[in-house]
């Protein structure tokens, strides 16, 4: 049984939390938050009576084999650079990996020099859905993809349980926007270059709600990530990532509610339900993001028990940050002008 302990105990610990309680082989021994309130709030709903409000302290009388932060981003590199240097604990912390690129590879490093596993909670490519979509591509349903889009596009008011998000100086790329683009890299490869705009649309938020992304990737494929926060439409999607895949052989397309289509060239449409499976912690319109927050804490741990690194390794989650920070760059830098 891996031991772990949870950092910081706010608004999305609750989903790891109930997660963890069915992961297999890894539970999470202690909880450690500076708020006391917090803490203890969350000892109480979890029955998790080994409580900290500091990680020294924690770290000094636990035996731990794995950490789960899920603080802040403007705290992951102190709290992975402590974990790392005390030397021997498994670390995973949530998204975004840091602030800057600086930061986040610093911390990549101090794993590395310390020899410890570091894994970014990077759930939304463990959606059932986007998985689906994955194996579909996997056995050659549309053949060699030449065009992807991955387009996030919701009015759904998310500031009500994550107020930062109206206040931070980056919103939605760095928040939301980080996870469609590590969907597109999960699908499409990595990426050779992009060209992106981002937008202010709602007037009493601080940073950008809206961006589009066109991105060429090493293997010939163009593809398209568009989020948004400011998109009315008739049917509220949140938290659903719609995905187009243009093939030599064919096409897929991942509808509002889990529709999957697949349509060959030589004939043969195939539609499938690619709902998530119902959890009795989950519940609409999140359960498909919490869902995918199970899917990714099993990984996890077996990853951990059987000496891998998960899929989203500190080291491969620093190429979907770099999208994130190049996005920023294009959005800031000229454009190419189109003349008259
Ligand atoms: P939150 O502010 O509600 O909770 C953060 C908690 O961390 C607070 O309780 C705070 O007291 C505690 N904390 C801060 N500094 C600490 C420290 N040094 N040591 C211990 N505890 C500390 O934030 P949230 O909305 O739960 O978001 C947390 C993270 O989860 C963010 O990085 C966010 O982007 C991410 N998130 C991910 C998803 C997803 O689907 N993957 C969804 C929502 C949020
Ligand atoms: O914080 C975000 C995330 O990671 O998934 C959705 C979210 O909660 C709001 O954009």
């Amino acid at each position: 049984m891996l031991k772990g302990a949870l950092i910081g105990c706010g608004y999305f610990a609750e989903n790891h939390l109930h997660a963890w309680r069915q992961v297999p082989d890894a539970a999470i021994v202690a909880l450690c938050d500076t708020d006391p309130a917090r803490l203890a709030a969350a000892s109480q709903t979890f029955s998790i009576g080994r409580t900290y409000t500091s990680l020294e302290a924690m770290l000094a009388a636990e035996a731990l084999d794995f950490v789960d932060i899920a603080t802040g981003p403007r705290t992951h590199r102190a709290l992975v650079e402590a974990v790392a240097s005390h030397g021997g604990i498994a670390i995973i912390c949530q998204k975004p990996i840091a602030r800057t690129m600086a930061d986040a590879e610093a911390m990549v490093a101090a794993c590395a020099a310390a020899g410890v596993p570091f894994a970014i909670h990077e759930n939304f490519r463990w959606q059932t859905p986007i998985r689906a979509v994955k194996a579909a591509m996997q056995e050659g349903a549309v053949g060699t993809p030449f065009f992807g889009r991955c387009s996030f596009r919701s009015a759904f008011d998310v500031y009500a349980r994550q107020p930062y998000l109206a206040t931070d100086e980056r919103f939605i790329v760095e928040d939301l926007g980080i996870h469609i683009l590590d969907i597109a890299r999960f699908l499409f490869g990595e990426v050779a270059h992009l060209s992106a705009t981002t937008k202010r649309v709602n007037p009493a938020i601080r940073a950008e709600d809206v961006a589009t992304v066109l991105m060429g990737h090493a293997n010939g494929v163009t593809s398209v990530v568009d989020c948004s926060y400011a998109t009315a439409l008739p049917h509220e999607r949140f938290p659903q990532t719609l995905v187009e895949v243009d093939g030599s052989e064919g096409t897929l397309r991942l509808d509002a509610d889990y529709r999957l289509t697949v349509h060959r060239r030589d004939g043969g449409t195939t539609v499938r339900d690619v709902a998530p499976r119902p959890l009795d912690w989950a519940a609409a319109p999140a359960h498909l993001i919490q869902e995918s927050v199970l899917a990714f804490q099993r990984d996890a741990a077996r990853c951990l028990a059987e000496g891998r690194l998960p899929e989203t390794s500190g080291t491969d989650n620093l190429k979907t940050f770099a999208l994130v920070q190049a996005v920023y760059r294009s959005a800031e830098g000229p454009m190419t002008r189109v003349e008259p």
